[in-house]
């Protein structure tokens, strides 16, 4: 048998053999290598005659040939096996209950913003925001604030430090604004988000958060406004009735304005809505000043409209138990589990929580 022949013996078996990749390429190398042994052979052809060189070089090619097809198949066999076992190792069981330990909380601010918007939401207002950082106009100027109110002063709001004028929003109207602005009307629209003034103690801290709300249409009018609110704070408190009262106030955007106080108790530092036992304000709110309507382009001869604005913070501490607004921008992991709320939360009478971010069906 002819070197060639034996070489074809051995290593076609060994190729159909190998059980890795890494073992089929050894073979490979051992064979057509720069040291393999075909190549080795090939060394020898010099010392061949002209018609000894033409034969031995067809078999060597032909046996070349076959080495690759059959390293071919075999590498494409094992790549296969490779891929089906990590399919089979790999694969997700989507049904698999989520991992047993989520460690992350929500926040009460995120919880309750989340459990106003399901209520808005139902009683068909949509979300509207803007931006952190506003201009006079947009926060001021368009809300009918005097030139000389002490807020467009240095003391409450805080100014930009490049000197363009811009500010932090002081309040979240310049979404509504934004929104009298550029959307068509009816509107009917919530506006949540973060709100800075220069102010810190129990009560107060520099940023703190707001939502206000506005509706606009031909005959809207104060008794829906007190319809709304009525059935907003049920919802949240998730309660049958809630004694409210509005009590004559002012606002540069608004004419009339109110003010909201929900009857409650203050037993023992623990809040309760309850009747005939105090009562506690909780919103400012009234008819949006025809001013305001002006100013971002909608007749006030033809449309009226209704607002209102409430701290989300406040409204987390009185659902939720919380006494100090300070703690809850503090960032410490203790209060965040103690106060937090589980993501996607089964509800529990212990957490407070209730179905439907407290909307009763
Ligand atoms: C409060 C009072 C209020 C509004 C906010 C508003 C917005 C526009 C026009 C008219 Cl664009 N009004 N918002 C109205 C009344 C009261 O908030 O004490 N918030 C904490």
């Amino acid at each position: 048998m002819s070197d060639l022949e034996n070489i074809r013996e051995e290593v076609i078996p060994l190729l159909c053999g190998a059980s890795s990749l890494s073992e089929l390429e050894e073979i490979r190398v051992s064979v057509l290598g720069k040291k393999g042994c075909l190549t080795e052979l090939m060394k020898g052809i010099s010392s061949l005659s002209p018609e000894e060189k033409k034969t031995f070089g067809q078999k060597v090619n032909e046996l070349k040939e076959e080495i690759s097809r059959v390293f071919s198949e075999r590498k494409l066999f094992l790549e296969t096996e490779e891929i089906n076992e990590r399919l089979k190792t790999e694969r997700i069981d989507v049904t698999l209950p989520s991992r047993p330990f989520i460690q992350g909380r929500i926040h009460p601010v995120s919880q309750v913003t989340e459990e106003l918007l399901a209520i808005f939401s139902q009683m068909g207002f949509k979300l509207a925001e803007g931006p952190d950082i506003e201009d006079d106009w947009h926060n001021f100027e368009a809300l009918n604030f005097p030139k000389s109110h002490p807020a467009r002063q240095m003391q409450a709001t805080f100014f930009m430090k490049d000197g363009g004028g811009d500010i932090l929003r002081t309040h979240t109207s310049p979404v509504q604004v934004r929104t009298m602005e550029s959307q068509s009307l009816p509107i009917r629209i919530v506006a949540p988000g973060r709100t800075y003034r220069c102010d810190y103690d129990m009560t107060h801290t520099p940023m703190f958060h707001q939502i206000e709300g506005l509706v606009i249409d031909k005959t809207t009018n104060m008794g829906h406004l007190k319809g709304c609110l009525i059935e907003v704070f049920k919802a949240f408190f998730e309660v049958e009735d809630v004694p409210v009262r509005f009590r004559p106030s002012f606002f540069p955007f608004t004419e009339p304005s109110a003010e909201m106080d929900i009857g409650c108790s203050r037993e023992k530092g623990e809040f309760k809505i309850a009747k005939d036992k105090g009562w506690m304000e909780v919103l400012g709110c009234g008819m949006v000043h025809p001013n305001v309507l002006k100013a971002s382009g909608i007749d006030p001869e033809e449309y009226q409209g209704f607002a209102f604005g409430f701290g989300i913070d406040r409204m987390a501490m009185l659902k939720y138990g919380i006494p100090d607004l300070r703690t809850f921008f503090e960032g410490d992991i203790r209060w965040l589990k103690h106060y937090g709320f589980i993501p996607l939360d089964i509800p529990a009478i212990n957490r407070g929580l209730s179905l439907n971010g407290g909307v009763k069906r």
